[in-house]
This record gives C-alpha cells, sequence and structure tokens, in this order.
C-alpha cells in the first residue's frame, strides 16, 4: 500500500473517537515491511494518545523497533495528562513517522516534529487535515470557536406560526438531523424569547455523551426566569449570560455569567477564553440577527419545511436591518424526508 492509504486508514481510525471533546481527534497506524502492526486512536479527552493507543495493541513493544508510524496530527511534545508521544517514538524505536498535519495548539506546534527529527527519526507531513478536527484548528488559527447558525423555516421564510407559541416546522428525519449536528458541538445558544416561549431541552438525545454540549441562553435578568425551564433540569451544563447580577439560588449545573451589556463579540471573546471550540446558534430571530450583524457566523445550516405559515408581522427568520447584509457561498443541499437542508459557508 502506499502512503496516503496507511494515511486514510489513520483518519479513519481517529472518527472512531467520538468523545474527544476540545481534544483533536487523532488516528496512528503502525506499518512496518507493508504489514500493518497496530491500529490505535484517541478515545476520549483525558485519556491516552492514539500513537499511545497503537504502540499499546502490540503483543511485543520490540516490534516497533524500525516501523513507520502514520498519524493523522503532529506527535505532541507536551507533558499534558499523558507523557509527551514523540518521546516514547524516540524511546520504541520507530525509524519514520508520516503526520497528517502540524498541532495547531502552541504548546505542541512544531515542537513535536523538532523531538522526532533530533533523534533521527524521518519526518514527513503530509500537509493534510483528512478532514477532520475542523472547530479545533479554526480555534486555534483564529483564537474563536467555530460558529454555526441554524434554523427552521417555512418557505415565506417564518420561523414561527402564531406569535409568542412554538412550532414545530420540520418533521422526524430532519429533527434526527438536528441531533446528529448537536453532537459534534460543545456549546448550543439561544436567545431569551426562544427560550422562554420554546423552553427547549437543547441536549442530545440521539447518543450518551461523555461531554454534552454546554447550554447556553442570552437573557437581560436570570432572576426573571421560571425555574421549570427545561435549562434548570440538570441534564447538562448549562451557562446563562445575564444582564442583571443573579440573586436565584441555581442548581449546580448552572453557571450564571453577569455583564451589563451582552454582545455577540462578548459571547464569543468568553467562550474562547473558556476554550470553547465550536458554537451552535439556535435561534431565535433577533439573536441571529445580531450574530450576522457581528459577522460572527462561519456557517448558515437552514432547513426548509414545505409550507406557507402567512401572519403578517410574524418575524423573519433572521430580523435584520437593512444596513446589515452577508453572503454565502453556494449551498450543499440534500433531502431530508419532507424537508430540504441547505448548508452553505459565509463568504
Ligand atoms: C497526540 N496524539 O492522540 C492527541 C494529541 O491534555 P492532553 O495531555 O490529552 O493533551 C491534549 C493536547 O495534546 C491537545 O490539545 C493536542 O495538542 C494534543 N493531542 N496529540 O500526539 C493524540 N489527542
Ligand atoms: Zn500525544
Amino acid at each position: 500500500m502506499v502512503d496516503q492509504q496507511y494515511f486514510q486508514m489513520a483518519v479513519n481510525a481517529a472518527r472512531q473517537g467520538a468523545d474527544t471533546w476540545t481534544n483533536p481527534q487523532v488516528g496512528a497506524v503502525l506499518v512496518k515491511h507493508d504489514q500493518v502492526l497496530a491500529v490505535g486512536y484517541h478515545h476520549q479527552y483525558g485519556e491516552r494518545h492514539a500513537e499511545v493507543d497503537a504502540l499499546s495493541k502490540l503483543p511485543e513493544i520490540g516490534q516497533a523497533k524500525g516501523a513507520t508510524m502514520y498519524v493523522t496530527l503532529e506527535p505532541c511534545s507536551h507533558y499534558g495528562k499523558t507523557p509527551p508521544c514523540a518521546k516514547r517514538l524516540v524511546e520504541v524505536g520507530i525509524s519514520r513517522v508520516i503526520i497528517g498535519q502540524l498541532d495547531p495548539n502552541p504548546k505542541v506546534s512544531g515542537r513535536g516534529v523538532a523531538i522526532l527529527e533530533q533523534n533521527g527519526i524521518s519526518v514527513t507531513v503530509l500537509e493534510s487535515t483528512g478532514g477532520l478536527n475542523q472547530a479545533y484548528n479554526y480555534f486555534y488559527r483564529n483564537g474563536r470557536p467555530w460558529i454555526t447558525m441554524k434554523y427552521a423555516m417555512s418557505l415565506d421564510g417564518k420561523i414561527n406560526g402564531v406569535s409568542g407559541q412554538r412550532t414545530q416546522l420540520t418533521h422526524s428525519i430532519a429533527q434526527a438531523d438536528v441531533q446528529q449536528l448537536r453532537q459534534h458541538q460543545q456549546a448550543i445558544l439561544v436567545g431569551e424569547r426562544t427560550l422562554t416561549v420554546d423552553d427547549p431541552q437543547l441536549t442530545v438525545r440521539s447518543r450518551q455523551m461523555v461531554f454534552p454540549p454546554i447550554r447556553i441562553a442570552v437573557v437581560h435578568d436570570v432572576n426573571q426566569l421560571s425555574t421549570a425551564l427545561h435549562l434548570f433540569d440538570q441534564e447538562a451544563p448549562t451557562w446563562l449570560f445575564s444582564e442583571v447580577a443573579n440573586q436565584k439560588v441555581v442548581p449546580k449545573t448552572v453557571k450564571v455569567i453577569v455583564q451589563p451589556k451582552w454582545t455577540p463579540a462578548k459571547i464569543v471573546a468568553y467562550l474562547a477564553e473558556q476554550g470553547i471550540q465550536s458554537l451552535l446558534v439556535e435561534g431565535g430571530s433577533r439573536i441571529q440577527a445580531a450574530f450576522i450583524a457581528a459577522e460572527l457566523v462561519d456557517e448558515l445550516i437552514v432547513y426548509l419545511s414545505p409550507q406557507v405559515l402567512g401572519g403578517q408581522g410574524l418575524p423573519a427568520a433572521v430580523g435584520l436591518p437593512l444596513t446589515d447584509q452577508m453572503a454565502f457561498a453556494t449551498p450543499t443541499i440534500t433531502a431530508l424526508g419532507q424537508d430540504v437542508r441547505l448548508r452553505a459557508r459565509r463568504l
């Protein structure tokens, strides 16, 4: 097999790591004399890294001597929750390492390769992410989370039927798709009206998550909220961004963060400080408009439901003033049962 095929095996292994959370998904394949000796991946945040996982599959560690390792991300150089992988590869006598991409994490970035090369290991960097770790890479390169905005709307661009009431627009396949989307997010955010009118759960029901996305609501006064809302149900960590100081007793899953005036820029800066790499903005009209006006949307996902709701004066999906606009690249269009999904990146 050629390098690209082994690399692809490593990419496929990496994708099995469903609970890596803010750590990258990483896969590793150990090859000697054109035979695969072992395959490993980073299973879960805090657990052993892909390279060490692959080495642990060998019946005898001596077999690693003279072998080639294909690894999707630069082996780490730091003492984190586990000792540095680059040192381990040197110790066991690996002679060649083929890396997908350098690690953008400043704790590593290039130092892993340097350790390998200083110890006489031949290193090739393929300059390919293999499609992995989009949010992780974006976060370290741009200093803020990758932001996806998602909403469902009717054919006449409405997100609600009767004002002040929750309207279910999409059908089961599109709803299951939203669950999939949430699985890959570190935080999900809604505005005050969506919180109080829809009372969303903002949880992942399609899979048991070791690190569920943090549920976030931006409100004016946290003291005015009913504690019967789903966000107080302790099903997932919850952050409430309030403009008025909290006097309420809240469950231990709920953190209240106070700031006299929350703007998308301040919200995103706070999330970046907390190390959050991906954010899903899930409505409604006003908060979506605010994020677009602040140019804090990287990708838009719209579910189109085949119905005309009518209703003059009902909010548009994004309630923007005329001065704020945003253009998107040609969308990918997917039919999801009765509904249609449009997915487009910001231009
Ligand atoms: C690797 N192989 O499989 C992973 C790497 O907190 P720790 O110790 O788990 O370190 C997390 C950092 O280590 C993470 O931000 C990234 O730089 C690197 N992850 N490196 O060589 C792996 N998961
Ligand atoms: Zn490592």
